[in-house]
């Protein structure tokens, strides 16, 4: 089989977008491979839920283990909470995961739905390494992995049942992004995401909302930003959870495991000063 793969000039379109595109080319931090490496599930977003406080306690030799296993198993639960708000999803339905990273989230989804999934990721790399995790899993043919642009992915109209951005709209305008989405889902098919927007109501983008940008090269948006861009794509809400109590648990064990990165305190400081919310927002397409 010939496979013709776009030439990155095609898929990378803008100096922004070639600089995303090296830092998840370059990636290998422990703190998202060794938790990966558990079940082979990688994920590049974060934790929510209540931390098992257990971890801390025990055998010292093997306390690293149990807190990344903990840090692990928070993450796992946000993708399955990401997933439950797609609604019905059928094995005959196609969707699609929009900035798939190393592509976890997607294996889950085949996984509770049978259906086909396919993600897009910038990073070539990225891409490379999930459409092997794929293979090595047997589900090939249903999960595939495509060096695309969200933001024009050459897939076809009405083509999805369900797409969701997992940690990946602060890359990009909404407007933008919102538009391809809608032109890519069927009539009455769902969108989801989880993402980190800031607060309109505190003000502009606090220090905090700043390092975290600089951290990961993004653009997060406020949080007014969203609603907007699916109004005007007919995107229109049905759901909307604010997940920062679930998630601060999460950073506070992530700043006492040995993969931290240093950036747990301004995700801290964001959200326990109110400047940065930790948000699901599930739409249906009209
Ligand atoms: N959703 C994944 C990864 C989130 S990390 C997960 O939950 O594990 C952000 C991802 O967005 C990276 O894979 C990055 O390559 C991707 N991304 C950023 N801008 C993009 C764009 N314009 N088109 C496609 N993917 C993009
Ligand atoms: C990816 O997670 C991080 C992002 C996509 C950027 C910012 C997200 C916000 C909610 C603002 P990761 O798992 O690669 O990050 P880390 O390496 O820090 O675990
Ligand atoms: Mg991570």
């Amino acid at each position: 089989m010939t496979i013709t793969r776009p030439a990155p000039a095609e898929v990378l379109r803008t100096e922004y977008q070639k600089s995303v595109a090296s830092y998840w080319n370059a990636e290998q931090d422990p703190v998202n491979l060794r938790l990966g490496d558990i079940d082979r599930l990688y994920h590049h977003h974060y934790g929510i839920g209540e931390v098992d406080q257990s971890v801390l306690e025990g055998p010292e030799e093997t306390r690293d283990e149990r807190i990344i296993a903990e840090m692990h198993r928070l993450e796992t639960t946000q993708a399955e909470v990401l997933l439950d708000a797609l609604g019905a999803v059928s094995p005959q339905d196609r969707l699609l995961d929009a900035g798939c990273g190393r592509g976890g989230s997607s294996i889950m989804a085949n996984r509770r739905f049978g259906c086909r999934v396919d993600g897009v990721s910038i990073s070539r790399k990225q891409v490379d390494f999930a459409n092997a995790e794929a293979e090595s899993r047997g589900v090939s043919d249903k999960v595939r992995y495509h060096f695309r642009n969200m933001l024009d992915t050459g897939f076809d109209s009405a083509a999805f049942q369900g797409i969701w951005n997992n940690e990946s709209t602060m890359y990009v305008d909404l407007f933008e992004l919102f538009a391809e989405h809608a032109r890519q889902l069927k009539f009455g098919g769902r969108y989801v995401t989880i993402t980190g927007c800031y607060n309109d109501v505190t003000g502009g983008r606090s220090k905090a909302v700043a390092q975290i940008d600089q951290h990961y090269t993004c653009n997060i948006h406020p949080r007014s930003a969203y609603f907007k861009a699916m109004t005007a794509n007919n995107l229109v809400p049905i759901s909307v959870v604010d997940l920062t109590a679930q998630t601060i648990p999460y950073w506070e064990l992530r700043a006492k495991s040995p993969v931290a990165t240093g950036i747990e305190g301004p995700f801290l400081d964001a959200y326990r000063e109110g400047s940065f919310h930790y948000l699901l927002i599930a739409a249906d397409r009209i």
